[in-house]
């Protein structure tokens, strides 16, 4: 196998709790992820990544975790667990875990000894500060709402909570933690797994000045203080040093508001820290000056600029990115750039396309290989999101009204990507038998794997052939980038090129006719007999100018 094995392989995500319910309560489980091995085999990934399936309180969907050595019960056993692995390997699909190791659930077993003795050595594993003058240590906003610290009025003191006040910041700072944590990891591989997804890893290190933030982004906004913090490489070297590098095994970090320039170190092999990175710029091109929570069209030029960007500059840094549009905390894809009507399975494919062509490992997010779209809930007691939740009572006190609030979390909320995976069209999507934690979206009689699967012209399809495409051809993995037409309103043209092969992507990202007209003097080389991949049946074989049909999508290779 090739030894950096995951650049050209495709990864799979799945969200246990929402992906199949073997047992009949309601939630997903390890058990229904193994019954769909063969579903995830035909669809041809290389790698699964479960989002966390550890022992938790569930607040966050198992991102506040209580045990790291055990399974969440309502998922199952560590033998379910272990039969996983197997299975999983010997269909050839490897498994990646989550690592949550920014933060643990306040239940934790450290978190309660810490809060119990003030003098024991787990105090010093989370961040305790006084207040000043009775009023939070600084004025820094956890990502979740509200103050980041909460008040212990046992010891007085307050403790550092980034997200919600359930999810206590570890203390990178000290050298048993980490050891702690390091044998936590080393746990894992020994059971056989293939690698980690790390959240928010580049929140990790923190500055130590614990200084209030002036407001260079907003009021208490507070991320220049802690994200890519002062040791977060350091940090990361030892973590690789002590553990990473004694396996063949693969890291993808996920990276809140991070720079390129973090990302190259983060990721460029000489650093020996990860192997990829996730991070959002492309992703907030719906948030009018940064703010997440208001209903806004996409910038498209904006969107072809950042993506653009770190495929020109990760890849002159010898960087690799993970590309995606989809994850647990994103909206639907085909909802939010694409079109769920009329158009719904030629955006799709376009969408899909647009991105595998990319420089980097892509990631799929369950239900976005048919298409799955926002679910649209007109009703506040369908969310289940501590985020929506609580940016729903921020909004109402703000005095926004009810109507125009629904609205915004149709758009935004995290819970449009978490409603049950649609494999059929019986009740509840073929999900479960019972209710399901959270309702399915009415579209599923039209919309389900099983469909998907029998039709050869499906979205689905169309994902099997992207995924076969970045085996057969190296220019998708190694070669250069170039954006075309970059003031273009409503095309996404690049081309890739090594020193034998030219890829020509070319997208229409809109529900009108355009024209595409190629760059003057522009030289690829001689087109081959083939188009690789197009969304339409009859696609130009002319491609110095035409006339893109809607969310039209071609892929010429030239060589
Ligand atoms: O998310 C980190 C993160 O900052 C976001 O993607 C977050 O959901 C967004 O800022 C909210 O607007 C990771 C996990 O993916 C997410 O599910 C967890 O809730 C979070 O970390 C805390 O562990």
């Amino acid at each position: 196998m090739h030894k950096e094995w995951w650049k050209k392989s495709v990864v799979y995500q799945i969200y246990p709790k929402s992906f199949n319910d073997t047992t009949n309560n309601g939630m997903g489980d390890i058990v229904g992820i193994i019954e769909k091995l063969d579903y995830l085999k035909e669809l041809g990934i290389d790698i699964i990544w479960l989002t966390p399936v550890y022992d938790s309180p569930q607040r966050d969907n198992g991102y506040d975790i209580r045990d790291y050595y055990q399974i969440f019960e309502q998922y199952g056993s560590m033998a379910d667990f272990e039969s996983l692995l197997e299975e999983a390997h010997d269909r050839g699909i490897k498994v990646i875990m989550d690592l949550v190791v920014n933060h643990t659930s306040t239940e934790h077993e450290w978190f309660q000894k810490a809060l119990q003795d003030p003098n024991n050595k787990y105090r010093d594993y989370y961040i305790w500060k006084d207040g000043v003058e009775g009023t939070p240590p600084t004025n820094w906003k956890s990502k979740f709402g509200g103050s980041a610290w909460a008040y212990d009025e046992n010891s007085n003191q307050y403790y550092l909570h980034l997200f919600d006040v359930t999810q206590a910041d570890l203390n990178w700072e000290n050298p048993s933690l980490r050891k702690e944590i390091y044998e936590m990891m080393h746990y894992w591989f020994e059971k056989g797994i293939d690698g980690f997804r790390l959240d928010v890893i580049n929140l990790i290190s923190k500055d130590q000045r614990f200084l209030s933030d002036d407001g260079t982004i907003a009021p208490g906004d507070g991320r220049k203080y802690y994200t890519d913090g002062p040791r977060v490489h350091e940090f990361l070297q030892e973590m690789n040093n002590e553990v990473l590098s004694k396996y063949d095994v693969m890291t993808v970090g996920e990276m809140s508001s991070t720079t390129i320039n973090d990302c190259i170190q983060y990721t460029n092999p000489n650093s020996r820290e990860l192997n990829m990175t996730f991070n959002f710029h492309h992703l907030k091109v719906d948030y009018p000056q940064g703010d997440k929570w208001t209903k806004a069209d996409f910038d498209f030029i904006e969107l072809k600029k950042i993506l653009s960007k770190w495929q020109v500059e990760m890849h002159e840094g010898n960087g690799w990115n993970a590309l995606f549009w989809c994850n647990h905390d994103q909206p639907r894809i085909v909802s939010r750039f694409g079109d769920e009507g009329q158009f719904r399975e030629t955006s799709a494919k376009m969408l899909a396309t647009t991105i595998h062509m990319m420089q980097g490992t892509p990631y799929i997010y369950q239900g976005e290989e048919i298409g799955m779209t926002n679910p649209n809930f007109n009703d506040i007691s369908s969310y289940r999101d501590v985020e929506t939740l609580n940016a729903y009572e921020e909004l109402l006190a703000e005095g926004k009204q009810e109507e125009e609030i629904i609205e915004i979390l149709k758009q935004k909320s995290r819970d449009n990507a978490r409603t049950p995976m649609q494999w059929n069209a019986t009740e509840n999507a073929g999900f479960s038998q019972v209710k399901p934690w959270i309702p399915v979206a009415k579209n599923y009689k039209q919309i389900n794997a099983e469909l998907a699967t029998q039709n050869e012209d499906s979205i689905f399809h169309h994902y099997k052939k992207l995924i076969s495409l970045r085996k057969e051809y190296d220019v998708i993995t190694n070669g250069s980038y170039e954006l075309l037409l970059e003031e273009h309103p409503t095309i996404f043209a690049y081309v890739r090129r090594n020193e034998d092969e030219t890829l020509l992507v070319i997208n229409n990202f809109y529900n009108k006719e355009t024209d595409f007209q190629l760059p003057n003097g522009m030289n690829l080389g001689e087109l081959q007999s083939e188009i690789l991949l197009s969304n339409y049946q009859d696609s130009s074989r002319e491609v110095d100018q035409f006339t893109l049909r809607p969310y039209e999508s071609v892929v010429y290779y030239f060589s």
